[in-house]
């Protein structure tokens, strides 16, 4: 993600799809629960209540009742009234009448989420580097392709940086082979991984017995090899962040604090930041003609906290399945967290070109997370005593859990875990997590459209924020079983689904005005038809009114709204691209809403 220069091929134009139009009534395109509280929202210019109806397949009207007024919803300028159903609707297909709109077909089923977490999942399969991705695991034959980097070694980055820092380079070629690619580009970053692989393990670790991530549910080579098969697809981006570890004893070059020099340090145990392209490859380009030189970047503390905090909770949740990579886990993490302790403050580099930067120059609370992952899980007396230490253990709210700020990941390893830590401590994090939890509740109330998140300027990446807020609603009702967390949980997934000002479904393949041009190096349909379309199940980041730097967004500024400065636009990288912390989020989520599903 955050390709500031992205070459952008024209060869063929895409071929044009028509789709449906806008509809004035916004409803999830997934379709919804058969449970009682489903929001619809309408577009009107009606002064006063609004009258509204559900028929079936049959025409028969089967719920009805009034909506209160509209409320001008300001940041797609335009006025919304929210249908809040009082009744169960059986399975079934319907069409909701409101203000003199008809819906598109409403579709009910049993489990509505649980196709959407198949393909959502089946999104980091298709991501994988150094294997090829087989047509029997895919919803297309068009998506399978070869290996990209099969076998990949690379060396630390030698050159110039883009403010004229000469990087001598290394001698040794490392073993970097597999994990995931980020987003769009092929760059892989052990900061997005952690926060990813965080939440795809938190995901299993909250209902350990889920069906739809077991062993056989999902479409994977791994399928049936008596492991859950979330956990082995958490398990091919663990093996990659391992092997990003520096062994004991290895020096490495990394900036000063200011940037303006190299200096060597004891780098052992510390993780690369990063590996990725010296330049930005065309978009889109196949991994078999994709042959750019690619780098190792400096190792940053913040890479290896998030190694040791992933590294410490995969210890924990292999314990039983694999003992052997348990343990190797469980070493990673202890070398990672005192690598980090000695080295505390070696920040990402942000000047090279080719690859995202994810730079962040806070890290109390990556410290925290590591520290509360480790304690978890191997009771260390030091680990806990540094939890107790964090200024995080004394927040009274937690920040929406994100690859730069993952304190919450720290709060959620303590609720999960509440053996392992001082009672006070744990009643402190419990009350922090559902004091954001009870913010999002108001921001849903506040927003006409009915999501929690404040009206307000969007950022990038602004579905994958939504739906990390509602892993947090989620962790709520988990501590709680609060009927409110959980419906505003499905309220951000509802926005994301379609009941939105742009009447689009954020996530490919999905509903009836799906995104089909996410920015992305294979899935290229949208600027050259030899490339695919994206599978089903990819989120793309959404709108955004803040950081409107690509060619598509600059010609938005000042022209759209908050929540419509978007455009199914693949060089739209900074409004359409997909990334594995998005999509980590989604499948959380959708995992979250199945496994609840009744309750
Ligand atoms: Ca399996
Ligand atoms: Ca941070």
């Amino acid at each position: 993600m955050r390709h500031l220069l992205a070459a952008v091929a024209a060869l063929s134009a895409p071929v044009a799809v028509a789709e449906p139009p806008v509809s004035a009534v916004r409803v999830s395109q997934l379709g919804l629960e058969p449970a009682a509280g489903q929001r619809i929202v309408v577009v009107t210019r009606a002064a006063g209540p609004v009258a509204w109806r559900v028929r079936d397949d049959a025409g028969r009207v089967v719920q009805r009742g009034v909506a209160p007024a509209a409320r001008y919803a300001v940041d797609a300028d335009e006025a919304v009234t929210a249908i809040e159903l009082p009744r169960a609707l059986a399975p079934g297909r319907y069409r909701v009448e409101a203000g003199g709109a008809v819906s598109r077909p409403v579709t009910v089923a049993a489990r509505p989420f649980a196709p959407l977490l198949r393909d959502a999942m089946s999104f980091f399969y298709q991501q994988r580097a150094g294997v090829p991705i087989l047509a029997r695991y895919v919803q297309r034959p068009d998506l399978a392709r070869p290996a990209g980097h099969l076998g990949e070694t690379a060396r630390c980055f030698a050159g110039v940086d883009e403010r004229g820092l000469r990087w001598p380079g290394c001698a040794a070629r490392y073993d970097v082979v597999g994990g995931w690619y980020d987003a769009g580009d092929r760059g892989k970053y052990v900061v997005n991984a952690g926060i990813s692989v965080w939440m795809m393990l938190d995901a299993w670790e909250r209902a350990p017995a889920f069906d739809l991530l077991r062993d056989g549910a999902l479409a994977l080579p791994e399928a049936r090899n008596g492991v859950p098969d979330v956990l082995d697809e958490a398990r091919y981006e663990i093996e990659w962040m391992l092997r990003m570890q520096l062994p004991d004893g290895a020096r490495a070059i990394v900036a000063t604090p200011d940037g303006r020099a190299a200096r060597t340090i004891a780098a052992g145990g510390m993780a690369w930041h990063k590996l990725g392209d010296t330049v930005w490859a065309p978009v889109p380009i196949r991994v078999e003609d994709d042959h750019g030189t690619r780098a190792l970047y400096p190792p940053s503390t913040a890479a290896t906290l998030n190694l040791a905090a992933v590294a410490a909770q995969a210890a924990r949740l292999w314990r039983d399945i694999d003992p052997a990579f348990a343990a190797r886990c469980r070493a990673a993490a202890l070398s990672a967290f005192a690598a980090a302790r000695r080295e505390p403050a070696v920040f990402a580099e942000p000047r090279f070109t080719g690859s995202g930067a994810y730079e962040d120059a806070a890290l109390d609370d990556e410290f925290f997370w590591a520290a509360a992952e480790i304690a978890a899980t191997t009771g260390d007396p030091d680990a806990l005593r540094m939890v107790e230490r964090s200024p995080f253990a004394r927040v009274s709210s937690v920040a929406t859990p994100g690859w730069a700020t993952t304190g919450a990941a720290g709060t959620i390893a303590i609720l999960r875990h509440p053996a392992a830590f001082p009672p006070a401590l744990v009643t402190a994090q419990r009350r922090a997590l559902l004091a954001s939890a009870d913010a999002y509740l108001s921001d849903d109330a506040r927003q006409p459209y009915r999501y929690p998140a404040a009206p307000g300027a969007t950022q990038w990446g602004s579905n994958g924020d939504l739906l990390s807020r509602a892993v947090v609603l989620g962790t709520a009702w988990d501590l709680t079983h609060r009927a409110a967390y959980r419906g505003a949980a499905r309220d951000a997934l509802d926005y994301v689904l379609g009941r939105n000002p742009l009447d689009r479904s954020y996530v490919s393949g999905i509903g009836a005005r799906p995104m089909r041009f996410p920015h992305h190096r294979f899935w290229g349909a949208g600027i050259d038809a030899r490339f695919p379309a994206p599978p089903p199940g990819a989120l793309s980041g959404g709108p955004n009114s803040s950081a409107m730097t690509d060619p598509v967004a600059r010609t938005m500024v000042g022209k759209c709204r908050p929540q419509t400065c978007w455009r199914d636009d693949a060089r739209a990288y900074s409004q359409n691209e997909v990334a594995i912390n998005w999509n980590a989020a989604l499948i959380w989520v959708a995992a979250f809403l199945d496994e609840t599903r009744g309750r």
